[in-house]
């Protein structure tokens, strides 16, 4: 199991976090969704490699960016 940590565009609220963690939830290799707004990131742990297509797609689809995946 890996933790990914990735960079939200868009984000402006506690309601956005709501509809972001439940996107990202949506997802179904997600694990352990927790979503930041005062950093705008959001960490989740997988036991693959993520597919950023997917996370991008899941974002867009509520009005949101993936803007960046962190390295680590
Ligand atoms: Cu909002």
């Amino acid at each position: 199991m890996a933790t990914s940590k990735i960079y939200i565009g868009g984000m402006m609220c506690s309601h956005c976090v709501r509809r972001i963690t439940m996107a990202l939830e949506s997802v179904e290799s997600l694990k352990n969704v927790k979503v930041d707004l005062d950093t705008f990131s959001a960490t989740f742990d997988t036991d693959k490699d993520i597919d950023k297509q997917i996370i991008k797609k899941a974002l867009e689809e509520e009005g949101y960016s993936l803007k960046k995946v962190a390295d680590n």
